[in-house]
């Protein structure tokens, strides 16, 4: 019978997949929650997790997440001893100020490896929250590119952030350089090309640095066969902090590095994370998180608490103080 006049929209379904460890569990609670609940009513999401410790009960509490809102499923896959030949072998940046890499961050490169059944998928990070939908990322063209991302907006200011790039690939890279966080990945074409094989060398190459782990591995491995997103789809906290430095230059027009702050589809806690610091944005994940009744668990008791970085602030502010005092006494009884 026809349905009277009214166009059925037909389901699209996109894949998409996380890696993380048993520790980000609440934040990838609330990635998944604001990604479904932005979701556009015709989208259905197949959600994966990479992962290789985490607990069965935390599954359970994810997947209950997912089935409430209805409009994905959720699988969770164990990686464990995929890359047990090369991940001791020294050539990893384990620790960044803010973070730590943990395998599940060198795994996101393979997901060729993982799902056989795709020819493309979305990867995600989870230190995110999802303010659109962001289906139109399946649509965008991959033809001749292995992977899609969002163009590294701050390496035109800060050139350091290349600087470790052995100069063949900075020639490569320096205008092409993707940032992680959010990628298409084209596995057609990485499986086609063995894509797989170029990134183990780039991992076993002991002359190439990878400071930034897994994103250098996708970009050197790439070599520039690599499509853009915009810029909205990581908006970054502390942009509009930049936008303000006279001096802040971008490959980036000006209207693109505002439109991702007033118009973001996902909001990236790249450097800072609302559970150790106070970036842009916390009060928004922090209610998410309290919504969805997450507990405290292993990050947030290993992170300084708000309360101990305002004190850590007036302490260093007290001490220079008696640093002063101390020099000014000195010059009075000394002279
Ligand atoms: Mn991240």
């Amino acid at each position: 019978m026809l349905d009277n006049g009214s166009v059925s929209m037909s389901l699209k379904k996109i894949p998409i997949f996380f890696t993380f460890d048993n520790n980000y569990v609440e934040p990838a609670a609330v990635a998944f929650y604001s990604l479904l609940d932005k979701a556009k009513e015709n989208v259905f999401y197949e959600m994966y997790v990479l992962h290789s410790d985490i607990m069965e009960e935390k599954q359970k509490f994810l997947t209950d997440i997912v089935h409430k809102k209805g409009n994905a499923n959720l699988t969770f896959v164990n990686t464990n001893g995929f890359l047990d030949e090369f991940w001791n072998n020294g050539s990893f940046n384990f620790k960044s100020s803010n973070s730590t890499f943990t395998v599940d961050t060198i795994v996101r490169c393979f997901g060729s490896k993982f799902f056989p059944q795709y020819e493309k998928i979305i990867y995600s990070d989870v230190d995110v929250i999802f303010t659109d939908d962001i289906s139109a990322l399946y649509e965008i063209d991959m033809s001749e590119k292995y992977l899609a991302g969002v163009k590294n907006p701050f390496s035109k200011y800060s050139r350091h952030e290349l600087s470790h790039l052995k100069p063949e690939h900075y020639e490569i890279l320096k205008d092409k350089y993707i940032a992680g966080g959010i990628w298409v990945m084209n596995l057609k074409k990485i499986r086609d090309d063995n894509l797989e094989e170029k990134m183990v060398e780039v991992i076993n190459d002991k002359t190439i640095i990878k400071r930034w782990n897994d994103q250098d591995i996708v970009n050197i491995a790439c070599g520039g066969k690599i499509g853009f997103i915009p810029l909205n789809y990581i908006s970054y906290p502390y942009l509009i902090d930049l936008l303000q430095n006279p001096k802040f230059t971008s490959d980036y027009t000006r209207e693109e590095l505002y439109n991702s702050i007033i118009n973001p589809k996902i909001i990236h806690f790249a450097a800072s994370k609302p559970w150790n610091s106070d970036p842009k944005y916390s009060n928004l994940w922090w209610t998410y998180f309290y919504y969805l009744g997450l507990g405290k668990t292993k990050i947030f008791k290993e992170m300084p608490s708000k309360e101990k970085i305002k004190y850590k602030k007036y302490k260093k502010l007290f001490l220079s103080s008696l640093v002063v005092v101390v020099a000014l006494i000195c010059i009075i009884i000394f002279g």
